[in-house]
């Protein structure tokens, strides 16, 4: 059997008896789950231009809560239909995207490959990141976002919502955030901000892609925008971390626009700070259902060890008393006084420098779990090669498609047990990037990596987990990525078809 263009790759592929394809035509009906049909539906109609009908016995039958591990699914394809069985809801969503894949336009019209899947995720979590801080991306924008990675199965989207540049998300007891401190972007551009209504409309779409919502208030580093709108609460910048990029110099209580790292910080001694964690995280946890909020704690280079342990240990019990689960940056694992149960998010390389990895087992040790980001493999804001005129190459220089796609979770951090890693997420920081193009120039094709390394089975289970035929999986994919507006570059580490 040809390879065919499924990414991430599921469990088990298996081509059926009946080796005849089935043919999809404006005649092709549906019937099961009515949420599911419409999805279907919907993607049906972008991919081919085709109007599939609702009846009671479709040649599509979906159907959801048969059991089996949450989000599987079972995919069936013959040549006297097509069946799709969800474990959950969750699972037939996935039936249908990994459905949608298969489709392929040919001289006699559109056909389905006859195969068997079985299929179900490696992790629990598997999120991207889009750091709505440094560039504000709109509604609009994050709804895209969410259609792109929904439909490569991950389930959750982390809102990077407050940096130095500006503080994105209407908090009622606090006002001044947003009134002082969102109007601009890196570079001087148009800011903005997620009112609450904004913001729920955002959880609600998310749901409806069955992502969960982690949304992430950055502490006590990351807090100039926060220093702007409360002086008060802010320590002045420390103006020795940010002579390297010959951007502008950050200035109390001035909106900054540069690109620089490690100079804010808020004030670690101050009961108000610990009333302004409070009132943040209150108002987040209520608009939030997902159970996770992020607190942050990376680059704190502008706030001493024993103040930032000191900081970590405050904010994540504010944090855990909401009733949500707080995750934070690895950094923070270097707080003995971290809440017991938090999440750790490591960002170092696949092969860890400077003790991050024991950062991270700490986290484990306090009973909590891990996602990764390894940023050398994962980031998607670095350039994917040298002269890209986007992103960022801190992270080992520019990263290569393949480079995305050869490391294995397990590998990374050592002393690990596989319960202990949580998920993988591939973070989209946004110094470079202002437009929907932009996210699509540097997510596309490596987000389709970053999925795989979530979703399916280890490397060493060998099969076609391998970027040989990632690539190729991958390459097939070009044209349905073309119909629903993705505005992929066609790396020439892809053989698009
Ligand atoms: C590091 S990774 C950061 C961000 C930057 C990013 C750029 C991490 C937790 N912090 O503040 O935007 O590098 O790649």
């Amino acid at each position: 059997m040809p390879t065919l263009p499924l990414v991430p790759l599921p469990r088990r592929v298996a081509p059926t008896e009946a080796a005849s394809p089935f043919p999809i035509t404006s005649a092709t009906t549906v019937s099961g789950d009515t949420d599911a049909a419409g999805t279907l539906a919907a993607l049906l109609r972008t991919r081919t231009g085709l109007e599939l009908a609702a009846t009671d016995d479709g040649d599509i039958v979906l159907s959801v809560g048969g059991g089996g591990e949450p989000e599987s699914y079972r995919l069936r394809v013959g040549a006297d239909g097509i069946r799709i069985d969800g474990a959950d809801a969750a699972g037939l969503f996935y039936g249908i995207h990994t459905l949608v894949q298969l489709i392929h336009g040919t001289d006699a019209g559109w056909i389905v490959p006859a195969v068997e899947i079985e299929d179900a995720p490696r992790f629990a979590y598997r999120g991207v990141m889009l750091d709505v801080a440094r560039h504000f991306h709109d509604v609009d924008t994050v709804r895209a976002y969410i259609d792109r990675a929904a439909a490569l199965k991950f389930n959750h989207l982390h809102l990077h919502l407050s940096d130095d540049q500006g503080w994105r998300l209407e908090i009622r007891s606090r006002p001044e955030l947003t009134r002082a401190a969102s109007a601009t972007s890196v570079g001087g551009g148009p800011g903005g901000y997620y009112t609450q209504d904004d913001y729920r409309a955002i959880v609600a779409y998310a749901a409806s892609r069955h992502m969960t919502v982690v949304p992430e208030l950055d502490m006590p580093g990351h807090t100039h925008a926060v220093g702007v709108a409360h002086p008060e609460l802010a320590e002045n910048p420390v103006l020795d971390a940010v002579v390297s990029s010959g951007g502008p110099a950050p200035r109390a209580g001035e909106p900054y626009t540069g690109i620089d790292v490690g100079f804010s910080s808020l004030r670690i001694g101050e009961d108000a700070t610990y009333d302004f964690v409070a009132d943040v995280f209150g108002e987040l946890a209520e608009l939030t259902p997902g159970p996770y909020l992020h607190f942050g704690g990376d680059e704190a280079l502008g706030t001493s060890p024993e103040d930032f342990a000191t900081f970590v240990a405050r904010a994540s019990e504010i944090v855990r008393r909401t009733g949500k689960t707080p995750v934070a940056w690895h950094e923070a694992g270097a707080a003995p006084g971290l809440a017991r149960g938090t999440i750790g998010q490591y960002w170092s390389f696949v092969t860890p420098v400077d003790g991050a990895d024991e950062r991270a087992r700490a986290f484990t040790r306090g009973g909590g779990r891990l996602i990764l980001s390894p940023a050398d493999a994962i980031y998607l804001d670095m350039k994917p090669h040298e002269d890209f005129p986007l992103g960022l190459t801190w992270a080992r220089g520019a990263t290569s498609v393949e480079r995305a796609y050869r490391w294995e979770p397990s590998a990374v951090v050592d002393g690990l047990a596989e319960e202990d890693i949580l998920g993988v997420e591939a973070p989209l920081w946004t110094e470079t990037v202002a437009t929907l193009e932009d996210i699509d120039a540097l997510a596309f094709p490596r987000i389709a990596a970053a999925a795989e390394a979530a979703w399916s089975p280890a490397t060493s289970d060998a099969g076609d987990r391998t970027w040989e035929s990632f690539r190729v999986r991958t390459g097939g994919l070009g044209p349905l990525w073309t119909t629903l507006g993705i505005r992929f570059p066609a790396s020439p580490e892809i053989p698009w078809t």
